[in-house]
């Protein structure tokens, strides 16, 4: 297994819409365990392929206490299941160290491939329900800040890249 490179907030590459998975193999495998172990390293709750510069439609969550049930979709589409929208302070491993609150309807139902490339569906509530609308913006190169004020947005764009900069 590898660890992978995040990219961070405001990186264009992060902007990218990513196109369809077309074959579950071995390769993608190999993938989706090394983001899995990349977001499990970062302590995240979930990890979209864009985060490490794969623009194919694949992310990995896992919300759980014991960090020990990673969920894989491959291909995933969501449909709301309902009007209501529920808000939750969010991060994002390319946005380090800031959260702000977004609201995203509070159910929905998720079709997707998992791991072996087997179609299921599942709904989802509480914070899975966030966090899968929440990497599935990322596949389509929306990020969590792109919810917030201008304001917002810019102040946490230049001080991201103030510390990108001392990084270099
Ligand atoms: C998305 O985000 C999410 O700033 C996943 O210093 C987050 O895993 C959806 C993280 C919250 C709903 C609610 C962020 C780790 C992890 C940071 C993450 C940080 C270290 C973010
Ligand atoms: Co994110």
């Amino acid at each position: 297994m590898a660890k992978l490179e995040i990219l961070e907030f405001p990186d264009p590459r992060l902007r990218t819409v990513a196109k369809p998975v077309e074959t579950v193999d071995d390769a993608l495998r190999k993938l989706i365990d090394d983001m899995i172990e990349t977001m499990y390293d970062a302590q995240g709750i979930g990890l979209a392929a864009s985060q490490v510069d794969v623009h194919q439609r694949l992310l990995v969550i896992d919300v759980s206490e014991e960090r020990n049930q990673p969920l894989v979709f491959i291909n995933p589409r969501i449909t709301p299941l309902t009007g209501d929208l529920a808000p939750y302070e969010e991060g994002c491993l390319s946005v380090p160290g800031f959260y702000e609150k977004v609201e995203r309807p509070a159910r929905v139902r998720i079709e997707a491939l998992g791991r072996d490339g087997e179609p299921f569906e599942m709904e989802a509530d509480g914070l899975l329900a966030t966090c899968i609308q929440h990497e599935i913006d990322h596949l389509d190169g929306k990020l969590f800040v792109d919810y917030v004020s201008r304001l917002k947005r810019d102040r946490i764009k230049k001080k991201l890249q103030k510390v990108q900069r001392q990084r270099v």
